[in-house]
């Protein structure tokens, strides 16, 4: 029983469910936040009940792996009904997770970055090339860092190429992803039965889940089809390799269920970061200088990055990092404990009840974080980083079911914005207010940027 846990009064049965916008949750779980100077508060909805924390100690405390896991519950559990028994939305006791974990995780390593590298380039040049051909015309920031990352990751990953940057229209599997998450995100205040009610949802919903695994196949019979020339990328450990644990190889369904997860996971948050970032470097002109001056000393001229060049970056990764505390594209993770337990010292919390970590609130607390809404990028300088509160950070979740692509994401939003910042000059025509779309994922909606070339002599 909840009872010692605060909660903002309902209203009867249906109790606070109502009052969440269901296109903009994490919003008003992050204002409600305000309210509660314990750090921790619960909302009733319908039937079930949800526990948010965000005070640093607490989140530390549901951290903690023996006590606590990540349950498959709303808005997981409506996601699964996507991506299945892929690595996001699979349960931690089910062999495929295990599975699905040991054979991807070498796909991940340092190494493999490298060896991605460059068709990353690729893909990064094709961006600063389609930024050239519009020069002084008005960008969609989203759109074409969405552009950037959902290529990226269908070559890497699968030698699938999208070249989104080819057309005016972005790829069907970007729309049917992005209704389908909306949709999931809908379901969190409603009980199953309103749900099962919603009948034209339901049915919208399943299309897109179809457009989605049909692009999928798509990807995999191609690849069947042309072999792969021994490349070793995810598809080709997928298709190829077996659980060194239990020396069987991963099912037809979870190998789609899994490419699936790859391409909404490998592109949905990276461009929200690259986003934000560039949000954040047009409001914060000092630190934009300094991203230019390290640019322009690693990568003079018309220098073509190597991944070692990268590697070398130390100001652009502390902006990505900053932007990650500030504007982190997820906004929540969620926790479990295996048994009854207390947190925080008095907050009883029973066995299975989610608590969702509020990471808005977390990550400008101010027990953890001095001037905490603040871009200050010096916090990330390695000095720094030894004095932070060990559990006031999670932009990539928890543990063991942290993000998988960390690397991933971070080589690729590396190498972006240092080839945007050689390239361009960059302005924002209309003084950007930020205002915040929420897809399960938050993105700077409706943010446009117009650029100059920085080397006109060309
Ligand atoms: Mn990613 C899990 C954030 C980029 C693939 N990712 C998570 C979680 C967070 C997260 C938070 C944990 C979710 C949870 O607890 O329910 N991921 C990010 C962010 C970025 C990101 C902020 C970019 C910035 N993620 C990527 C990229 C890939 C990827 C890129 C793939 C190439 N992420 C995953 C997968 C999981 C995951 C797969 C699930 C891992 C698991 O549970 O085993």
């Amino acid at each position: 029983n909840l009872q010692t846990i605060p909660t903002p009064r309902g209203l009867p049965i249906v109790g606070n469910a109502l009052q969440i916008p269901s296109d903009a949750p994490s919003a008003f779980f992050e204002e409600l936040t305000r309210q509660f100077s314990e750090g921790i508060y619960r909302l009733t909805l319908g039937n079930r009940e949800i526990v948010l924390v965000w005070d640093p100690d607490m989140v530390a405390e549901v951290c903690d792996e023996s006590r606590f896991y990540k349950p498959i519950d709303k808005p997981h559990s409506d996601v699964r009904a996507i991506a299945g028994d892929g690595l996001f939305t699979a349960r931690g006791d089910e062999p495929n997770w295990g599975k699905a974990h040991r054979i991807l995780m070498p796909a991940f390593s340092q190494r493999s970055m490298k060896a991605y590298f460059p068709e990353m380039l690729e893909v990064a040049e094709a961006l600063v090339g389609k930024w050239r051909r519009n020069e002084g015309k008005d960008l969609d920031v989203v759109a074409d860092m969405t552009r950037l990352t959902l290529d990226t990751i269908g070559l890497t990953g699968f030698d699938y190429r999208f070249n989104s940057f080819d057309t005016e229209a972005l790829h069907p599997f970007l729309q049917a992803m992005a209704d389908a998450l909306m949709e999931a995100m809908a379901r969190l205040r409603q009980p199953p039965f309103v749900t099962a009610l919603r009948v034209r949802q339901v049915r919208t919903f399943e299309e897109n889940v179809r457009v989605m695994q049909s692009l999928v196949e798509e990807v995999i019979r191609e690849r069947r089809a042309g072999g792969g020339d021994g490349r070793r990328d995810l598809l080709s450990l997928m298709l190829g390799a077996v659980d060194p644990e239990t020396g069987e190889p991963l099912s037809d369904e979870n190998i789609r269920n899994n490419v699936v997860t790859f391409l909404i996971a490998g592109h949905e948050t990276t461009s929200g970061l690259l986003s934000y970032a560039l949000y954040m470097l047009l409001r914060n002109p000092h630190v934009l200088a300094q991203a230019y001056a390290e640019v322009d000393r690693l990568l003079p001229g018309d220098t073509v990055p190597t991944y070692e060049t990268i590697m070398k970056l130390d100001v652009i990764p502390r902006i990505l990092d900053e932007t990650l505390r500030l504007w982190g594209p997820i906004p929540a993770i969620a926790l479990a404990p295996f048994e009854d337990t207390v947190i925080g010292g008095r907050y009883a919390v029973p066995k299975g009840q989610q608590v969702m970590v509020q990471i808005p609130a977390l990550h400008k607390h101010p027990k953890a974080w001095d001037r905490p809404t603040e871009f200050d990028i010096d916090r990330w300088l390695p000095e720094n980083i030894s004095k932070h509160h060990p559990h006031a950070y999670k932009p990539f979740g928890n543990g063991e079911r942290a993000c998988i692509g960390r690397q991933f994401a971070l080589t690729e939003a590396r190498l972006a914005l240092a080839l945007v910042l050689q390239n361009f000059a960059i302005t924002d025509p209309n003084d950007y207010q930020i205002k915040v779309k929420e897809t399960l994922t938050r993105k700077p909606e409706n943010f446009i940027v117009r650029v100059r070339s920085r080397r006109p002599y060309e």
